[in-house]
């Protein structure tokens, strides 16, 4: 299918953090008892919809997205940190299914809209939790909760926001490969393009889809050439741009066809805002351009026409920012804000930048040093015996450094 971008990605959410076996040791405390903390939970991954995204094409250089881990209980009773979330960002309308294509696990509709693929695993308990009257000194946590991995395919179904209109041969494709990174079949006969097809153009850092349809000649509403039946693909777009081939004998003409095949359709297309531009002026001297956007714009009931030429790249971005003006405010009255160009889009996490996955181990082993040192003076806290040290987790060793 033509419209629609897909990308198949691997998630996979955070473990818990691992519950601590730990006893409180001090100086001149006798039976300080169980002090391990627990687990912290591992982070979910979330899928938000973005209205600033357009396209999948962010998932084409990452695929895998991993939440953060949970960290493990510390001595002391202290719990150890949940691990963040993994946020991914998607344009609104995309549609998430699971590994087989089929069952559809969320449908992104709402611009802001959340939802939770994977939850984060819990962390274990320390072993405070398990001291009772019968077991004053339990040698024994609970590990963390696994973390779940899935893979899902993420599935958008494009809209254009600006239509492409005119007669075979005006030179539509052309213009569409040259705004957009979109390759579609360009040929000096008409009927070229048989089928739509989509691009992204971004201009002052907005992006919008384009769509290039098959050229439209007199009798198109009876059927005849392609027909209108493409008409369909440009009935939601924000604006029109109407190209006129400026070597034509008679561009007016070319003008009053399209628009009274375009009022035939119905469906509002005469309605929508609509650009007009005169294309193909490097092959034209200046007083012909002139004359020839004069002769458009009497057709047009004197309405501006602007100038381009797809081929030299003649004024390509004036007519990129008209059309972006229409689109923005066109969105903005759907209640969408301004697109901004999508590689930006993706945050691993919301507040922090990664930790490295897994080992949890991202205070400062120093300060930590330090302050043990303090409380602690002489390092007295160390495991019971030597025997014991392989069993259960302390927060010092030997040397008396922080080993969580
Ligand atoms: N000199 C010149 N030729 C152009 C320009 N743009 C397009 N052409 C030529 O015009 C011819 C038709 O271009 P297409 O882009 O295929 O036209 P189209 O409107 O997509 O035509 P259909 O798909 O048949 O409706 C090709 O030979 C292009 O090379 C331009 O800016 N300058
Ligand atoms: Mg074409």
């Amino acid at each position: 299918m033509k419209f629609l971008d897909q990308v198949k990605i691997f998630v996979k959410s955070g473990g818990g953090g691992n519950g601590c076996v730990g006893f409180r040791r001090e100086k001149f405390i006798e039976f300080g008892g169980p002090d391990g903390g627990d687990g912290g939970r591992g982070g979910d991954v979330i899928l938000e919809a973005a209205a600033n995204l357009n396209t999948l094409i962010d998932f084409r250089y990452q695929q895998h997205f991993k939440a953060e881990r949970g960290h493990d209980g510390a001595g002391r009773n202290m719990t150890g940190r949940d691990g963040y979330d993994c946020i991914i960002k998607v344009p609104v309308g995309t549609q998430v299914f699971d590994e087989s294509e089929e069952t559809l696990l969320a449908d992104m509709v709402e611009p802001g809209q959340r939802v939770v693929l994977l939850r984060g695993g819990n962390g274990g308990w320390g072993n405070a939790r398990f001291k009772s009257s019968t077991n004053q000194a339990p040698r024994h946590a609970n590990p963390g909760e696994a973390a779940e991995e899935i893979e899902v395919w993420l599935r958008l179904k494009l809209i254009a926001d600006v239509g492409l209109v005119g007669l075979p041969n005006a030179g539509k494709s052309t213009f569409l490969s040259a705004v957009t990174r979109a390759r579609p079949k360009i040929g000096d006969y008409p009927f070229t393009t048989l089928h739509p097809n989509l691009g992204v153009a971004s201009v002052d850092g907005d992006e919008f889809v384009i769509a290039d349809i098959p050229g439209l000649i007199e009798g198109a509403h009876e059927g005849h050439g392609l027909g209108d039946r493409f008409l369909g693909h440009i009935e939601r777009t924000a604006v029109l741009l109407h190209l006129i081939d400026g070597t034509a004998d008679d561009p007016g003409e070319s003008y009053r066809v399209v628009r009274h095949e375009l009022e035939a359709y119905g469906g509002n297309l005469v309605g929508k805002p609509e650009i007009i531009v005169l294309n193909k002026i490097d092959a034209l001297f200046p007083e012909l351009t002139e004359e020839q956007c004069r002769i458009v714009s009497e057709a047009a009931g004197g309405r501006p026409v602007m100038a381009m030429s797809s081929i030299a790249g003649m004024n390509l971005t004036d007519i990129l920012r008209a059309l972006n003006d229409f689109v923005k405010t066109d969105r903005e009255s759907r209640g969408f804000g301004p697109r901004e160009a999508s590689n930006t889009g993706i945050r691993r996490f919301e507040h922090l930048p990664v930790a490295d996955e897994d080992d949890g181990e991202d205070w400062d082993e120093e300060e930590w040093d330090d302050e043990l040192v303090e409380e602690d003076g002489d390092g007295e806290a160390h495991a019971e015996s030597e025997e014991e040290e392989g069993e259960w987790s302390t927060p010092l060793n030997d040397d008396g450094e922080w080993r969580p």
